[in-house]
């Protein structure tokens, strides 16, 4: 383990564990696994997956943050370094025009993420073909996948097959569809963009309380009356429910991942099939809540380092519905404290 503190607002998995997030297979797996290099290059490359086991090897230790909360310090990745796939020699493979790299997956979306090239070349990326001394596991990423150091996990991706140079930026998916922010500094917080909604749009949909199938992310609805709001299916990544009232609200397979639900009156609502990763639910009252088959990953219940921790601890008591085996997603304390409220209840 290394000492170094965790950045703002992560939480450490428990043991040993490492969550899969987002797509678990690659795509197609019959043809043989290649990294090409092309855009703005002297001339494109594509390498073989021998070819990279060929090449030196390095070890490196790297602390993992994903930007639902979770963190995975000192994680130990073996494999190749970017940067000797994209010299020859001395000299660099891209030309004057390339300001941005971009990295595809080999993956039914051609899933993607970028950089700017000066950070690619400050951060020092390596091509992961191992880590924590055994090869990548496939939904990890392998045979090969990117480990970029010093971002947010969404900024390395698994079954790496193309890294393409371009004269200006391309957002990945992420980036793009879910409205990660493309810096993803985990110092600075960088998670989400600003949000897409207006003000007026956002007054609108909370006046009437039907969320249900809508996107809208990073909605502020804070200190809101919201009794029985339908939000069934709702893309509600990084929204604001602040305190509001919630009883009976549908939130059934909505995405409130990294929503901020502190202090929210949860009472009778269902949670049900929601994603909650990265959600904060610290001081929610949590009685006759739903909250079978919710994604728990990062999400938390209290804040251990609150002045008034009775404030911001979630209630929750047998009337609050769990599948214990979805607590597991949880880090270590939150996960006592769960257990804990539903067992000095009954
Ligand atoms: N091809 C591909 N790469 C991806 C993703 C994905 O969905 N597809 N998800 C990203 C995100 S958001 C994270 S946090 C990490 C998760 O890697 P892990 O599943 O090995 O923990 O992979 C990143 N790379
Ligand atoms: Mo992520």
């Amino acid at each position: 383990m290394t000492n170094n503190p965790l950045p703002p607002n992560q939480q450490l998995v428990r043991g040993d564990r490492w969550p899969v997030v987002g797509e678990r297979h690659p795509g197609e797996t019959d043809s043989p696994w290649t990294l090409e290099i092309c855009g703005c290059v002297h001339r494109s490359l594509t390498f073989s997956l021998d070819l990279i086991l060929a090449m030196p090897h390095v070890t490196r230790q790297i602390d993992v943050h994903c930007v639902t909360r979770w963190s995975k310090p000192a994680m130990t990745f073996t494999g190749v370094q970017l940067h000797d796939l994209l010299h020859d020699g001395d000299t660099p493979l891209w030309t004057d025009k390339a300001k941005v790299v971009s990295f595809v997956a080999r993956s039914e979306r051609n899933h993607s993420t970028s950089l700017l090239l000066n950070e690619m070349l400050d951060l020092d990326p390596m091509i992961a073909l191992q880590a924590d001394g055994s090869p990548l596991a496939t939904e990890h990423g392998g045979p090969i996948r990117m480990v970029v150091p010093g971002k947010y996990f969404y900024k390395s991706v698994k079954w790496v097959r193309r890294i393409e140079f371009l004269s200006e930026e391309r957002l990945g998916y992420w980036e793009s569809e879910a409205g990660y922010h493309n810096g993803a500094d985990p110092w600075r917080e960088e998670r989400y963009m600003a949000p897409t909604l207006t003000k007026q749009e956002a007054l609108r949909v909370i006046e009437a309380r039907d969320f249900s199938g809508r996107d809208l992310r990073s909605i502020n609805a804070a200190h809101r009356d919201l009794t029985k709001l339908n939000a069934s299916e709702a893309l509600l990544r990084h929204a604001d429910f602040r305190s509001s009232n919630l009883q009976d609200a549908n939130f059934r397979g909505a995405n409130l991942s990294n929503a901020n639900l502190q202090l929210a009156d949860l009472r009778g609502a269902c949670l049900a099939n929601a994603d909650l990763e990265g959600a904060d639910l610290s001081g929610a009252d949590l009685r006759g809540c739903d909250l079978r088959g919710a994604s728990l990953f990062g999400a938390s219940f209290y804040q251990p380092d609150s002045n008034d921790a009775s404030k911001l601890s979630a209630v929750i008591d047998h009337t609050t519905q769990f599948d214990v085996a979805s607590l597991d997603a949880l880090v270590e304390q939150q996960k006592a404290y769960v257990l804990n409220a539903i067992e000095s209840d009954s």
